[in-house]
């Protein structure tokens, strides 16, 4: 495992030849990932909409019009209610996302450590994803149980500031140092489709495989051009461009699950092949994202069933804990 790739070396493999670098990946897959295995995970949004930062992306800002209403954060029966039939569909993984720039200590916070515990004893997997955090609310949540912080860098940091005014880059990264601190898995990565050159692409790959530790699992969402968001008209990404990213990533780190994330809906399923083939070994599933449609748990078996994919059990060890001197 190495974390002190160049920008140089990022670029090299990069910019090979498709097939070339399709191969290098899946062969690199095959060493350290146990393939045909995929990662079911799914989304539930406990909080939607208004949210305070101006993410050029995002439905859920407050400042776009967007046809997203905003909801104060669900009761817990109800969010346990989603977990079982999640867990019943076959996820492993359940994560909960609210439309905050960041958690606050208040009776909102105390709801969603009430949460954790709960899908934690439900056997999944449980992961958060709710703006910044500083180091004691990562403690708090690592005692309620929870497994992982979802907490994208979204983009590059040279392009950061095209997509986002509200906080900056070294504020995600902070947070991230946080959540590590707290022993919570991390899981970090962005959206492609955003405007954002090859440099660009690379110089967030740079940031995710340079951290002390990698994050042991990055997604790759294709941007879903939301109307009402200044994003709205933009192309949809190519298949090329997300395996270009998914099997870059894999090279890179190794150890790490790359989650083929926001963007499915619109990738016939011979275009999801070429992403696992690249190293992708996680998906979410479940009819919706947190604000946006998703393929049906259904689509997706059937999915699995043609490409001889199995879903990945819970707890297994990821062991990306890189250790570096
Ligand atoms: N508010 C928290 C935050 O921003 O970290 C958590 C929720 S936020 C919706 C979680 C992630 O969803 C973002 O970091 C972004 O990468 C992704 N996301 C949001 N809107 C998207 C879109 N239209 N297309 C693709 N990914 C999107
Ligand atoms: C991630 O990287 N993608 C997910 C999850 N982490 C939280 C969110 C995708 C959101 C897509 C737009 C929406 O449904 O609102
Ligand atoms: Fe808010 Fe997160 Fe959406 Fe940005 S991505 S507007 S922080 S919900």
């Amino acid at each position: 495992m190495r974390n002190n790739w160049t920008k140089q070396e990022i670029a090299e493999i990069y910019h090979q030849p498709l097939m070339e670098l399709m191969y290098q990946a899946a062969t690199i897959h095959r060493e350290h990932q146990h393939t045909g295995e995929v990662q079911v995970c799914t989304l539930l949004s406990v909080k939607t909409g208004g949210c305070p930062e101006d993410c050029a992306y995002c439905p859920q800002a407050a400042r776009y019009q967007t046809g997203v209403k905003a909801h104060k954060l669900m009761d817990k029966t109800e969010v346990l209610q989603k977990a079982e039939e999640a867990k019943n569909n076959g996820s492993t993984r359940f994560c909960m996302g609210a439309a905050w720039r960041e958690v606050r200590n208040n009776k909102d916070f105390d709801k969603v450590l009430d949460m954790v515990k709960g899908v934690n004893q439900m056997g999944l997997e449980v992961c958060c994803t709710m703006g910044m955090l500083t180091e004691e609310q990562a403690q708090k949540l690592k005692e309620a149980g929870l497994h992982a912080y979802n907490h994208n860098l979204d983009t590059s940091e040279e392009y950061y500031e095209e997509i986002i005014t509200t906080r900056n880059f070294d504020d995600r990264l902070q947070t991230i140092g946080n959540v590590r601190k707290a022993g919570i898995s991390v899981c970090s990565g962005g959206i492609i489709g955003l405007g954002e050159s090859h440099d660009e692409r690379i110089g967030m790959l740079y940031t995710l495989a340079t951290l002390p530790e990698h994050p042991e699992s990055v997604p790759v969402n294709a941007l879903v051009a939301v109307e009402g968001t200044p994003l709205e008209h933009m192309n949809r990404v190519a298949v090329w461009d997300m395996v270009r990213m998914i099997a870059t990533a894999r090279i890179l780190m190794p150890k790490t699950m790359i989650r083929l994330s926001a963007g499915r809906l619109d990738m016939p399923m011979s275009e999801q092949a070429l992403c696992f083939m690249a190293g992708a070994n996680s998906i979410f599933a479940g009819d919706k994202l947190l604000t946006t449609p998703n393929p049906s748990f259904t689509d997706d078996m059937e999915m699995f069933e043609i490409l001889g994919l199995q879903p990945r059990k819970a707890f297994k060890e990821t062991s990306a804990h890189v250790h570096v001197n």
